[in-house]
């Protein structure tokens, strides 16, 4: 399927206006974190204390430091892998794609998931848990569920909720954001937090993809698989449910006459 031509409608508007305005009408954030658009590059942060709480993982080692890594899950074919080329702390992060300039495009839909070792929460105190993204997807201004990015946390004796989704808004413009979520409903539990990336489907998936680094969990306990130690076997990746575009909106994306803007040009970061 061919991307659509720059709409004359939206040419005037920069890169950044067009994805302020579809995270505006696409963006969904449940739990309201707390974002941070960040200047880039972003100096080192906090070497990975693998051994210690917080844990930061940084990826830096070019392992995925004890996170399991399932591109079978969702849509599955995913392309979820430890790359260097962007980074907050240098040179590593989780990636989905095929690297700077690469794109997700693989000819079908595609998704996959990334699910952190085991932690166990403290029982009180702060328990902010934050991580760095760099995001460049589709931007379709319209609703549907395409290009859909979501961050859950799985607690180990109740059900999974999700922190954050957010799909087809044309990323982080080119720049790394903090997300901070606050854990506190889940003192004192042990957890896991899972990442996934889902195209849904196969149209207007020339781009990057995500950058995921410097995941700072707070945790009373090193979470499993830390350090090399007790890594878990590999779970089946989590698959969050993903909201349903209308019917109207399959029609418009089967014709490419939504209000879709082709954002060719490479990010500036
Ligand atoms: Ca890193
Ligand atoms: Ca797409």
């Amino acid at each position: 399927m061919s991307e659509p031509a720059l709409s004359s409608e939206r040419s005037g508007l920069s890169r950044r206006a067009l994805i302020q305005r579809a995270a505006v009408a696409g963006g969904v954030a449940w739990s309201t974190p707390v974002v941070t658009t960040l200047a880039q590059p972003v100096a080192a942060a906090t070497p990975s204390g693998l051994s210690n709480c917080p844990t930061i993982y940084c990826f830096d080692t070019g392992t995925t430091e004890g996170w399991t890594i399932d591109n079978s899950a969702g849509s599955g074919g995913g392309l979820w892998n430890v790359r260097s080329g962007r980074s907050t702390s240098p040179s590593m992060a989780m990636h989905y794609g095929t690297g700077v300039g690469g794109t997700y495009n693989t000819g079908a839909a595609n998704g996959g998931t990334v699910t952190s070792p085991t932690f166990t929460l403290p029982g009180s105190g702060p328990m902010t848990m934050s991580l760095r993204v760099w995001r460049d997807i589709e931007l379709w201004t319209g609703n549907g569920n395409w290009d859909v990015f979501t961050i859950t946390i799985l607690p180990t004796a109740a059900a999974a909720s999700t922190l954050y989704q957010v799909f087809h808004d044309g990323g982080t413009g080119g720049v790394f954001q903090t997300l901070s979520f606050d854990l506190s409903p889940w003192a004192g539990q042990s957890a896991q937090i899972a990442i996934t990336f889902d195209t849904v489907d196969s149209a207007y998936n020339d781009f990057e993809g995500i950058w995921i680094d410097d995941v700072t969990i707070p945790c009373s306990s090193p979470p499993v698989g830390a350090g090399g130690a007790g890594l878990r076997a590999a779970a089946p990746g989590y698959s969050p449910p993903l909201p349903t575009p209308s019917a109207d909106e399959l029609r418009k994306r089967r014709l490419g006459s939504g209000s879709f803007t082709a954002l060719a040009e490479s990010a500036d970061s």
